[in-house]
Formats: structure tokens, C-alpha cells, sequence
């Protein structure tokens, strides 16, 4: 397995509801490493460039409007294969689909609020770090 970078972002819920850490050590405890992070409240431009390619989706403005709805915690994680990994700690979008132990069965609510974001693949990985943080900002290899 390769080592990669993917994008996580900690939702607006999760934030609300206190659990960065926790959702963090799930990270940790799956051998991912937190090479870059930031708080950040979006604006409605930053969230719809981010999800544009969901942009003709009928959830798109619905998505927007919840992204913007609080400060959001996000982060480049690095590991073997750290795609799937975030993909699998996530589990299923919706989060009554998600399998027990996910974060998503944990900590979600809805399929709105589905309390963390992660890149799907290699490419969209690479393009959603440099959307959120300049090279300086993660830790180099
Ligand atoms: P994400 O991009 O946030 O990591 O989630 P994902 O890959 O599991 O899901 P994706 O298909 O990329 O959809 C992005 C986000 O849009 C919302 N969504 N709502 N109401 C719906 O049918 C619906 N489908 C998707 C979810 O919040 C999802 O995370
Ligand atoms: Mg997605």
C-alpha cells in the first residue's frame, strides 16, 4: 500500500457537538496522521467551489447552506492507503447505513449532517488539500 494524503473535514455538527478529539483519535488510533489543520468558518464561495461537482445535485443548496451553518475543523491526513482508511473510520453517507463503530453511526444525525467529509481518491485528494492549505502549511514528508 502507498503512503497518502486525504482531505477530512470535521462537519459543522461534530464541531457543535464537541467531538473533534474524539473523532482525531480514531484517526490516530488507524496509524493516520494529522499533517495540517485549521478551523475555519466557509463562506458560501469556499463551500460551493468545494462540493462544485455535486453542483447540479437536488441536495447541492441544501449541503451549501449546512457547510456554512458553523465552523467546520479541517485536515490533511497522511498513512497507507489513508484514503480508504478515512473512507472506512467514516463509514456510509447516510449514517443510518453506516456501519457500527463508523464515526457517521456514532456522531452523525442525518445524511445532511453527517458530522465528517473525506476525499474519495487519489486526484480529488490532491486537489481538496491544495483547495484548503498552502503548501507551507503541511508538514513536509
Ligand atoms: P463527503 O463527500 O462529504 O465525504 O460524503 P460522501 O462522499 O460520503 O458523499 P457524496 O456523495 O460525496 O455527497 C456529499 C455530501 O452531500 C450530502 N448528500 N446528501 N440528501 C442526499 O441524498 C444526499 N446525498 C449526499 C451528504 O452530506 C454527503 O456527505
Ligand atoms: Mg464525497
Amino acid at each position: 500500500m502507498a503512503l497518502e494524503r486525504t482531505l477530512s473535514i470535521i462537519k459543522p455538527d461534530a464541531v457543535a457537538k464537541n467531538v473533534i478529539g474524539e473523532i482525531y483519535a480514531r484517526f490516530e488510533k488507524a496509524g493516520l496522521k494529522v499533517v495540517a489543520a485549521k478551523m475555519k468558518q466557509l463562506s458560501r464561495k469556499e463551500a460551493e467551489g468545494f462540493y462544485a461537482v455535486h453542483r447540479e445535485r437536488p441536495f447541492f443548496n441544501a449541503l451549501v447552506e449546512f457547510m456554512i451553518s458553523g465552523p467546520v475543523m479541517i485536515q490533511a491526513l497522511e498513512g497507507e492507503g489513508a484514503i480508504a482508511k478515512n473512507r472506512d473510520l467514516m463509514g456510509a453517507t447516510d449514517p443510518k447505513k453506516a456501519a457500527p463503530g463508523t464515526i457517521r453511526a456514532d456522531f452523525a444525525d442525518s445524511i445532511d449532517a453527517n458530522a465528517v467529509h473525506g476525499s474519495d481518491a487519489a486526484e480529488t485528494a490532491a486537489v481538496e488539500i491544495a483547495y484548503f492549505f498552502a503548501s507551507t502549511e503541511v508538514s513536509a514528508r
